[in-house]
């Protein structure tokens, strides 16, 4: 029997999340987001540290970026011989703004691809700063599946794709619940959704619990449609494909400059190409792990009682689809957060 290590690392994945979100929790609403963004990083460091896996950020903060993130390149895990090979994507905190005014809506991600020296890596990283998304949960995605020429893409007018839904659903239009993140370049979704008589929740920052809350039918949303960040986008494919919906992405240039930049680095001719989520997330061997910080329609929050510090995380795998929400409760008198700037030794 070859080694399933996808099964085995799972739960020092959640470690990882775990101490990140848990660490940055005292800069809730402190206005500190770098701070935050550093107490993250240095615990999924740390965590790392002591993993045996081989491990290459592939898709995180650029160095140029001069954040307190993973860098893309840098290297994590102990490099052990014989240590199972994962591209790893992650956002230390997505929704560190939220965070930092102590608004709902943070968490801690991890994407992670099993993948052997030279074979492709199942996480494509998109270079574009922003996508264009759309996702849905099952029902839809079955829908689009058997019939891919229903108006349900990017290419189709938002009016169409929640009027669809609706039908879809066997729900009235005024009864499907969008959610989009609240920016001016989102302004024709808000006005299109606002004008059908259509639901709407804004939200201010995070965009992955929201491209992810459609597939969970107690979230209550019924599709994530806008604009937001593209490593969000390959994230939040990652775990759409675990959950059985389905997510659209189109990458979306700011300006003519980044479009100019594109077509020089060779993407020229994937700007008009809607990836779909099997095309972000590639392969079978990804996990998705996430802990929440703040609450959000996806997952609950920390809470703190006392001495204990409550996480919930969830772990998914792609290659069966088995969604584990993990309830940790943390004794924070023996709880030992492993941190890289504390244990230089374990790099
Ligand atoms: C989103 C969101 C992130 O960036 O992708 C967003 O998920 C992109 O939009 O939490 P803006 O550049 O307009 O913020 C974040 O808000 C921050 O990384």
């Amino acid at each position: 029997m070859t080694n399933d290590y996808e099964r085995t690392v799972g739960l020092d994945f959640i470690r990882a999340t775990e101490g990140g979100a848990i660490s940055c929790f005292t800069w809730v609403g402190r206005g500190e987001k770098e701070l935050a963004d550093a107490a993250a990083s240095d615990a999924i460091r740390g965590t790392f540290d002591r993993m045996n896996i081989s491990g290459e950020v592939v898709i995180g903060e650029g160095i140029k970026d001069n954040a307190p993130g993973l860098f893309k390149g840098e290297k994590v895990g102990t490099w052990a011989e014989g240590s199972p090979r994962f591209d790893i994507a992650l956002d230390p905190i997505d929704g560190t703004t939220n965070l930092s005014k102590g608004l709902p809506n943070a968490i801690c991600c991890i994407a992670a691809s099993l993948c052997a020296e030279g074979e492709e890596s199942g996480l494509l990283d998109i270079p574009s700063f922003y996508m264009d998304k759309l996702s849905y949960g099952e029902i839809i995605r079955d829908a689009f599946v058997a019939d891919p020429s229903l108006p349900l893409s990017l290419d189709s007018e938002p009016a169409e794709t929640i009027k669809l839904a609706a039908k879809l659903l066997s729900k009235d239009v005024t009864d499907v619940v969008v959610t989009a993140m609240d920016r001016p370049r989102n302004a024709n979704i808000i006005e299109t959704v606002r004008s059908l008589g259509a639901n709407l929740r804004l939200v201010s920052d995070g965009d992955i619990t929201a491209a992810l809350a459609p597939a969970l039918p107690q979230s209550g949303i019924d599709l994530y449609m806008g604009i937001g960040g593209s490593p969000e986008g390959v994230l939040s494919a990652v775990g759409m494909r675990c959950l059985g919906g389905g997510l659209q992405a189109k990458m979306w240039p700011r300006d003519e400059e980044e479009k100019t930049s594109l077509i020089t680095e060779g993407w020229g001719d994937q700007l008009d190409r809607i990836y779909l989520s099997k095309d972000l997330a590639r392969g079978e061997d990804l996990l998705f792990i996430m802990t929440g910080i703040l609450e959000s329609p996806f997952i609950q929050g920390i809470t703190i009682h006392g001495r204990t510090a409550t996480t919930h995380s969830v772990l998914m795998r792609v290659r069966n689809r088995t969604v584990r929400f993990v309830t940790g409760h943390h004794n924070l008198d023996y709880k030992e957060i492993p941190l890289r700037s504390q244990n230089q030794s374990l790099q």
